[in-house]
């Protein structure tokens, strides 16, 4: 059975595991106990990564080998015949996956941390704060807080031409969910995890968009 190793808030495990989730084929979860113990996904990769999400199918382990590569999705795509990335879409869902990446992701992530002391265990408190302030400096969490209205603003901001896709068609590239429909879902589920937070009122085609990805299931030759 597959195995998805990782974190349950994570935005990019959020985006595999709804891609398992809508294939609807048994899969497995596996959470790593602390965000500082990395030894799992080391071992299992041989040494050769340490972030999460990683896969495991028997033998296979699969990892992403670059910064905007798409290698576990792709694999879960070819393993369980999804059409989630047709090779007439792939260039524009390569430019799309950039900026949902990079952008979204990046107000999105900022937000849910905010309450990290909600969902991060206390004993793994410490290791979190350290990861983040090693990367964005010190006291970064206290500013995105300081910050909360703005970056809201920005999400919204950034959410607009994902918004005007959808006016015109069910998923962003037409009338079935392809890669980039999970991936932005994956990072807007990131944003919503705490519980704090909702979809731009304001974004219907966006709310409707996100019910149907809640519940959408995989049918063949749809
Ligand atoms: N492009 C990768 C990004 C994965 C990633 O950045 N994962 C984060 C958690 S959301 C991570 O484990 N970073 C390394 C670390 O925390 O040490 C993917 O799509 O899986």
């Amino acid at each position: 059975m597959i195995e998805l190793i990782q974190f349950p808030w994570s935005p990019f495990c959020l985006v595999q595991r709804r891609i398992l989730e809508f294939s609807g084929r048994p899969f497995r979860i596996t959470n790593l106990p602390r965000t500082g113990d990395r030894s799992l996904i080391w071992k299992l990769t041989k040494e050769r990564y340490y972030a999460v999400p990683i896969i495991r199918d028997g033998r296979n382990v699969v990892f992403e080998t670059g910064d905007a590569t798409q290698d576990i999705a792709k694999y879960l795509d070819w393993r369980l015949r999804l059409d989630l990335f047709p090779a007439e879409l792939e260039g524009m869902q390569s430019i799309l996956w950039r900026c949902i990446e990079n952008e979204l992701e990046g107000i999105g992530f900022k937000l849910n941390d905010i309450y990290f002391k909600e969902f991060v265990r206390a004993d793994d408190q410490l290791p979190f704060i350290r990861h983040k302030e090693r990367k964005f400096g010190r006291g970064c969490i206290d500013q995105w807080r300081a910050q909360q209205k703005e970056l809201l603003r920005q999400l919204e901001t950034s959410l607009l031409p994902f918004e005007a896709m959808l006016a015109h068609q069910p998923f962003l590239l037409g009338a079935q969910p392809r890669f980039v429909d999970f991936d932005l879902f994956g990072i807007l589920e990131n944003f919503l995890y705490s519980g704090h937070y909702k979809l731009p009122a304001a974004q219907k085609q966006l709310r409707r968009w996100h019910q149907r990805m809640m519940t959408r299931k995989f049918k063949p030759h749809a």
